[in-house]
């Protein structure tokens, strides 16, 4: 296993569409442990592959409370294929936008086909904190952040901030 290097916004890979996997083989079974070890150190309950900056639609998930039997998640090509008509809102972050939290309206609850780390197709009903975190991991392989869900004025303040951090963390680095 190996921890890979998180991006984080603005970044011009972590707006772009993700292509699918043709098939979960063994490297795609690696790429899925490479990330898992990578969240669960960050730490996150998520993550998906543009963010360690791997064009393909793989994400991982676990969001097993601390002291609980982990719950770990590996998933290739998802597709919503069902969202529920009420909506929830959630107070989200995301790695790659790190140190900001705004509150995100999205489906309460949703259905998901994918294929599992078996290359098996499978289908999951979810609700709660993992429908969220689902939904926002998809967005991720289509280029989409949390922040894309806010209004303007509050996405352009946090992609000033991050910038700006970005900046003064290079200028340190010299
Ligand atoms: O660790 C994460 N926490 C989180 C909290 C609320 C809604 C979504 C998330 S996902 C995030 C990890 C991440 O950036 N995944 O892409
Ligand atoms: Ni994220």
């Amino acid at each position: 296993m190996a921890l890979l290097p998180i991006l984080t916004a603005p970044d011009p890979q972590l707006k772009k569409i993700s292509a699918p996997v043709k098939e979960v083989d063994a490297s795609v079974r690696k790429l899925m442990d490479d990330m898992l070890e990578t969240m669960y150190q960050a730490p996150g309950i998520g993550l998906a592959a543009p963010q360690v900056g791997v064009l393909k639609r793989v994400i991982v998930l676990d969001i097993a409370r601390e002291g609980e039997e982990p719950q770990p998640l590996r998933i290739a090509n998802p597709e919503i294929v069902w969202v529920s008509d009420d909506d929830a809102t959630y107070n989200e972050g995301c790695l790659s936008v790190p140190e900001h939290y705004a509150d995100v309206v999205r489906p309460a609850a949703c259905r998901i086909k994918y294929l599992d780390q078996d290359n098996k197709q499978r289908e999951i009903a979810a609700e709660g904190m993992l429908a969220t975190c689902l939904q926002h991991e998809i967005d991720h392989l289509d280029g989409i952040l949390f922040i894309d869900h806010l209004t303007a004025l509050k996405r352009n303040i946090i992609l000033r901030k991050l910038l700006k951090a970005k900046k003064a963390a290079a200028e340190a680095a010299m």
